[in-house]
């Protein structure tokens, strides 16, 4: 077998489905060819082979490379100062309906260069690399205007080119009613369905079609017009669903056939129901948990009861969930919502990959998918999940290059 790279001497958390916890492999060899994986397992049964090159790893833990399948990684400015409101007893509805919240990035994010919001999100992505990130999901929704949306899309993409990592973006133009739209909601909306969507859409700028299912934002009959315009473009749905109260979300995305609900804290048992026969993937999103301070975890035991696949993502957003770690939300969601560190890891690989619609791609360490890897110091793969804040990464592969 020919290839350009072997990866030997190491023990390998492949994340198969079944099988050995972790899907791990002891004494495990990798070979790639092209940027993806060709062969994959024990060192004892590799086949012949001519590698260009050899990488020994010193019995190191490779997993794939972990996937972060919500952010909104591109926006201006930070809301540092609503931090503080809040630590003196505003809550996050107050703020927003006063005026503050997402509408306040959106000022910050329309007067920023693509320039500054390139630098800016790749100061961020800096956290996501170094927590063995290869895969991030980017979403749009702090524009809101034509001209706005379509430039932080570009720079999700210009991210996906040129900071190492692949990116998949999401159109999230019903995330709030900006300002100017105050008293004509309905004018918003036309707006972002009629118009810069399909604008977004025509310059290939987005891979699926997100919005924000609350009170606060916008309603599951107003969330079902965005996605039916999606529908007729082509592209895959996904939504923030249930987040700060029940309302119907879950359901919607199901209707749908989502790629995935995100938060989900407050969903019943219809919704998960219906979440398992589509197949929609329950994205749990700890860190926008913790720092709103909610009470009401997602309804695992049901996720686990219906099938339902859960991801785990870091959200990172200037309001809600200021987290740029990906190691991080593996640890807040074991300890916040008593996911198991394989169920954790799995829910930042396989799951994420789903969620995304890539589980072809990404997410498994097994012949043909695409090479991306991380290299880990640590003796057991629980210790992703365990620690806080100490570095843990050895190295990245993305398409078999390592960086
Ligand atoms: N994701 C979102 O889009 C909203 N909450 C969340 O978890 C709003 C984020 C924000 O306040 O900017
Ligand atoms: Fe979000």
């Amino acid at each position: 077998m020919k290839a350009d790279r072997l990866i030997a001497d190491c023990r390998i958390a492949t994340m198969a489905e079944g099988g050995a916890p972790f899907g791990a492999i002891e004494d495990g060899a990798i070979l790639i060819r092209d940027g993806r994986i060709v062969w994959c397992g024990p060192r004892a049964d590799l086949p012949a082979h001519e590698a260009a090159r050899m990488d020994r790893l010193d019995g190191r833990w490779v997993t794939p490379g972990l996937i972060d399948c919500h952010t909104h990684l591109v926006f201006g400015g930070d809301r540092s100062g609503e931090f503080e409101q809040r630590l003196k007893g505003a809550t996050y509805e107050e703020i927003a309906r006063a005026g503050g919240g997402i509408v306040s990035s959106v000022a910050a994010t329309r007067a920023a260069s693509e320039d500054d919001l390139y630098a800016s999100a790749v100061s961020r992505l800096v956290g996501l690399k170094a927590t063995g990130v290869t895969t991030v999901e980017i979403k749009s929704g702090y524009g809101l205007d034509h001209d706005s949306e379509l430039k932080m899309l570009r720079v999700a993409r210009r991210i996906g080119h040129e900071a190492g990592v692949r990116v998949r973006t999401s159109y999230l133009g019903l995330h709030a009613v900006p300002t100017e739209w105050k008293s004509d909601r309905e004018g918003y909306i036309d707006l972002a369905v009629d118009d810069i969507l399909p604008a977004a859409h025509a310059e290939d700028l987005v891979d699926a079609v997100d919005a924000y299912c609350e009170p606060i934002a916008f309603s599951t009959d107003e969330v079902a017009r965005l996605f039916d315009k999606a529908r007729s473009l082509g592209l895959p749905v996904k939504l923030h669903a249930d987040q700060l109260s029940d309302g119907g979300g879950a359901a919607l995305a199901a209707r749908y056939g989502a790629l995935s609900a995100d938060h989900v804290e407050h969903t019943t048992e219809p919704g998960v129901r219906a979440m398992a026969k589509a197949g929609v993937v329950a994205v749990l999103l700890p860190g926008a948990y913790l720092m709103l301070g909610e009470t009401t975890p997602p309804p695992i035991a049901l996720f686990r009861r219906h099938g339902v696949a859960m991801a785990v993502a870091t959200d990172c957003n200037p309001g809600t969930s200021p987290l740029a770690s990906m190691t991080a939300a593996l640890n807040l969601a074991c300890v916040q919502f008593r996911l198991t560190p394989e169920e954790a890891l799995a829910g930042a690989t396989r799951h994420a990959a789903k969620a995304l619609g890539l589980q072809a791609q990404v997410g498994r360490i097994a012949s043909g998918q695409a090479a991306d890897l991380a290299v880990w110091d640590i003796n057991r793969p629980a210790e992703l999940c365990y620690w806080l804040g100490k570095p843990l990464l050895h190295s990245r592969y993305v398409a078999g290059a390592p960086g």
